[in-house]
């Protein structure tokens, strides 16, 4: 099977118009696209990091608040300057974009303009027409995390296509051992053999994983003034169909240069992660960041994404004080599992109930599980520079 089609869409600085992009967002999900959305209020450079990162084959942005053409001109030739004119784009604006406007972007290099009135399917037939193809030929490469974001494009799409399977040895592909000889020789992604430092989160769905990751990214960033970082994130899907990948929207500080996002779709695998996400773990981990950050999707009481012996070196339980009462405490298995279990939103008037509750049933574990309150919403919030630390602490 053909691996979906991956687009990035975004509302431009200065503008905060989304209702359109979110209606158009669910329609090109429904027909199989997964659209990784980066919200609104962005600029030029991050959308071209996020889009290059992605690799997605194009740029959907959306933009009412005029500076249109100078806005998508400056999307377009930056694509051009990092070497990714293969990512197109194309967009919108309702009665904003004149006809002579969009005949002018277009010279500049847009791809298409939609006006007011033009019909949800006239747009999804657009985006499979016009990106549905294989993108054979490929670009040379202009930096390492190009390089790396086309690899990571390549394992997605061995999955998809059922070239690659599933690995099982997961230490052995840490090692280097499973990965294809490009990949292993590659002059950009595989620097050298160190080993980042893995840190997975998973827990119930909306509990504030992203949120919480954003603000231990910009504590990383300043702590480590030349320190990289990558994250894995994943939403869900089911096979051969669309998804919103959206946590990106979520993120402030990681819209950085020394930050690598990488959002995937779960295409249909249970338990949190995507089939092919071991492999692209194995290759970041590979690669020349301090530490790598996977973030699973929303999950139920009985995940457990991350195995024992598996690839990642803490693991984190995020979890929402309404989780229900202590009988629900009592089937969550990655209570029994998380290195780290973390109490997050305990602004929320349950929470220190939820501390307790919590903390009796981690002491029938008797392991050294820690247990951390955190308000990831709130900047400069002291349980996230407790948890901070711990982390770095811990080996
Ligand atoms: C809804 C709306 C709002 C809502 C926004 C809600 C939200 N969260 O999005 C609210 C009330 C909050 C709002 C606020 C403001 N708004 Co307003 N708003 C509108 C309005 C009425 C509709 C826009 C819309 O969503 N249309 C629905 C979409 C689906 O349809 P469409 O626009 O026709 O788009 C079609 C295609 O272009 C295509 N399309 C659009 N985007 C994309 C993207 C892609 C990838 C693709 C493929 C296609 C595509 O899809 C549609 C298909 O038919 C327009 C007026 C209008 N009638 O267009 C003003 C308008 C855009 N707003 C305007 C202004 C000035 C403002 C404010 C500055 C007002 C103020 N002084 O506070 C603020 C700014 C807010 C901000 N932070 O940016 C002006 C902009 C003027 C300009 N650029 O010169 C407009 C044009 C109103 C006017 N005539 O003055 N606004
Ligand atoms: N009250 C409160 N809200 C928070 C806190 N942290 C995050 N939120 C809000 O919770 C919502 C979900 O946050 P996310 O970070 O997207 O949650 P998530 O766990 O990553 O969600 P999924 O990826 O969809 O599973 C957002 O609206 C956040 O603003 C917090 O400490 N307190
Ligand atoms: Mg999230």
């Amino acid at each position: 099977m053909a691996a979906p089609i991956r687009i990035l869409t975004a509302v431009p600085i200065c503008d905060g118009h989304d209702s359109a992009i979110n209606t158009i967002n669910l329609e090109f999900i429904r027909h199989g696209v997964e659209v990784i959305y980066l919200g609104y209020h962005r600029s030029v450079g991050d959308i071209v990091r996020a889009a290059i990162q992605e690799d997605v084959c194009a740029i959907g942005i959306s933009s009412y608040n005029g500076g249109h053409i100078e806005f998508f001109a400056g999307v377009v030739d930056l694509l051009r300057k990092k070497g990714a004119d293969d990512i197109k784009v194309f967009g919108g604006g309702g009665g904003t974009i004149t006809h002579d406007d969009a005949a002018s972007m277009k010279r500049k290099g847009v791809d298409e303009v939609f006006f007011a009135g033009t019909s949800l399917d006239e747009m999804v037939k657009f985006v499979h027409q016009r990106y549905g193809k294989p993108r054979t030929k490929r670009p040379r490469p202009k930096s390492p995390r190009q390089e790396l974001a086309h690899k990571l494009t390549e394992i997605e799409d061995g999955y998809a296509s059922g070239k690659r399977k599933r690995s099982t040895r997961l230490r052995q592909d840490y090692g280097g051992q499973a990965l294809s000889k490009n990949v292993r020789d590659s002059k950009f992604a595989i620097r050298n053999s160190r080993k980042a430092r893995v840190i997975g989160f998973t827990g119930p769905g909306g509990a504030g994983k992203t949120t919480l990751i954003d603000e231990l990214v910009l504590r990383f960033l300043n702590r480590n003034p030349k320190g990289r970082i990558a994250i894995l994130s994943h939403d869900p899907s089911v096979v051969g169909e669309g998804a919103l990948l959206g946590d990106r929207a979520t993120m402030i500080n990681s819209q950085n240069d020394r930050v690598f996002m990488r959002s995937m779709a779960t295409r249909g695998q249970a338990g949190g992660l995507s089939p092919a996400t071991h492999d692209c773990l194995a290759l970041l981990a590979r690669s020349d960041f301090d530490c790598v950050i996977i973030e699973t999707v929303g999950t139920g009481q009985e995940a457990m994404p991350f195995q024992k012996d598996g690839i990642v070196d803490l693991t984190l339980l995020v979890m929402n004080p309404d989780y229900g009462s202590r009988l629900q405490l009592q089937k969550i298995v990655m209570l029994d599992l998380a290195d780290v279990v973390v109490v997050n939103k305990s602004d929320l008037q349950r929470a220190r109930t939820a501390h307790t509750e919590i903390e009796q049933r981690l002491e029938q574990n008797r392991q050294s599980q820690q247990l951390v309150d955190t308000v990831a919403k709130r900047h400069r919030d002291p349980g996230v520079d407790k948890l901070f630390e711990l982390i770095c602490n811990r080996g």
